[in-house]
């Protein structure tokens, strides 16, 4: 199959359906299925009611792995130590310099607490706290990235959270190391073998062992992005991510096979990953279609590229790069690549993208390890209002106020009338008391 000529959709910016053509390109259907959301609310309702008994059975069906009770599939700090002298000493190395990389820039994200002082004495003011516990939901399978452990788990800590639980399911048991040691490395507490919508459940409500949450984090297939959904507001979830996307802007002169890699990079994430570029140089686009084509077979996952970048990926023809950054704007994508001499000049004319790479010696993968900037980020054009994930997502606000009696006296008066307004003469009077006479 991968011999074929990849049929990758050529646009050009200026053809008369352009919009449309981009609009079928980006649309997304968020997962939903309601036979999928009925058995989630059965699991979530049985975690509920039987607690351990009922993670147990549920990852005997699932996980075709049958255990006793809960504590066997409890990994204690002892267990991740062990597979972290477990993997390579070069797999170790690796992880030590991508957690410390994402642990410094982490660092600068923290935010503080902060007060000022009126003229009658009046202190107001935000104090910031951190989570008291989150849960960690890691993927089991192929999707389950060790990279993805750092990056959730290490902002998590760097904000102060006292206790980080994951979850990760072991098909068969099959245990991965490689998952344990960046665990270990990002600071994670305690580990449960589990999985899918029982685990976000379990996290969710609590059970005998497993601690209850006040977030949950990380990504997951249908089931757990519809668990999540269903236990939101019961705890704190992050965003549900959408498959991975990278867009491209290159002005013709980064080697075309730099970037058709570039491309494949979240290609091979999943079959409905995208990847797309846009460049004014038609010759340019030819040289990377070829490249795509003369390096696919090279590729592991060939199949799965192919069946990605032919379902969703595009190169795009644009008159410069200005009208580059104003599609950019559009597609307001997860990854983007600025391949340019001077990706300066185009970064104040981005105001959507979830990471934006500079330059041609930036590849996205350099960000998806170890650059430092976290790697779960806003999918689906939801670059438009919201952010990567971050040290922010595990502290709390909290308002502080500190009236002076002159203060009181001052604001009592305001607040009755607005309170008299409101016809809360409870509200007014509980003011009125503090009015100096
Ligand atoms: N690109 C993915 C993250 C990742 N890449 C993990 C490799 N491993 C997020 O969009
Ligand atoms: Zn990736």
């Amino acid at each position: 199959m991968s011999s074929a000529a990849l049929k990758i959709a050529r646009l050009n910016a200026n053809q008369a359906d352009f919009s449309q053509h981009l609009d079928a390109l980006l649309a997304w259907e968020g997962v939903s299925d309601k036979a999928v959301n009925e058995r989630v609310e059965e699991i979530i309702a049985a975690v509920r009611s039987r607690g351990d008994a009922a993670v147990v059975e549920y990852t005997a069906r699932f996980d075709a792995l049958e255990v006793l009770d809960m504590a066997a599939l409890t990994l204690d700090r002892a267990r991740l130590e062990l597979a972290l002298e477990r993997i390579s000493p070069e797999q170790r190395e690796a992880l030590e310099v991508a957690a410390e990389r994402v642990r410094s820039y982490h660092e600068h994200q923290r935010q503080d607490s902060w007060r000022y002082t009126e003229a009658d004495g009046t202190v107001l003011g935000q104090q910031i706290t951190p989570l008291d516990r989150v849960g960690l939901y890691v993927p089991g399978g192929k999707a389950s990235y060790p990279s993805s452990v750092l990056m959730n788990a290490i902002p998590a800590k760097v904000a102060g959270v006292p206790e980080v639980v994951m979850v990760v399911p072991t098909p068969r048991g099959e245990i991965n190391e490689l998952v344990l040691a960046a665990a270990c490395l990002a600071g994670v507490d305690r580990v449960f073998s589990i999985g899918g919508a029982q685990a976000v459940a379990a996290l969710a409500y609590g059970t005998e062992s497993v601690p209850q949450v006040d977030k949950i984090v990380g990504p997951g297939n249908i089931y757990v992005a519809t668990a999540k959904r269903a236990v939101f507001g019961q705890v704190g979830i992050d965003m549900i991510a959408g498959p991975s996307e990278i867009l491209v802007v290159c002005d013709g002169q980064t080697d075309p096979d730099w970037i058709a890699m570039d491309l494949f990079s979240q290609a091979e994430h999943d079959e409905d990953a995208q990847s797309i570029l846009l460049s004014p140089d038609a010759a340019f686009l030819d040289a990377v279609e070829a490249s795509l084509n003369r390096l696919l077979g090279s590729l592991e996952r060939a199949d799965m590229v192919r069946v990605s970048l032919e379902n969703r990926g595009a190169l795009i023809r644009v008159d410069d790069l200005d009208q580059a950054c104003a599609i950019a704007n559009r597609i307001a994508a997860e990854h983007l690549e600025l391949s340019v001499a001077d990706p300066e000049a185009l970064l104040p004319k981005i105001r959507h993208a979830g990471a934006i790479f500079m330059g041609r010696h930036t590849p996205e993968a350099l960000g998806d390890y170890c650059a430092g900037p976290n790697h779960v980020l806003p999918t689906s054009g939801t670059a438009r209002f919201s952010s990567p994930l971050g040290v922010y997502d595990f502290q709390k606000r909290s308002s502080i106020i500190f009236c002076s009696p002159d203060g009181a006296s001052e604001l009592g008066k305001t607040a009755s009338v607005l309170a008299r307004g409101e016809s809360l003469t409870a509200h007014a009077r509980s003011a009125e008391y503090r009015i100096k006479g």
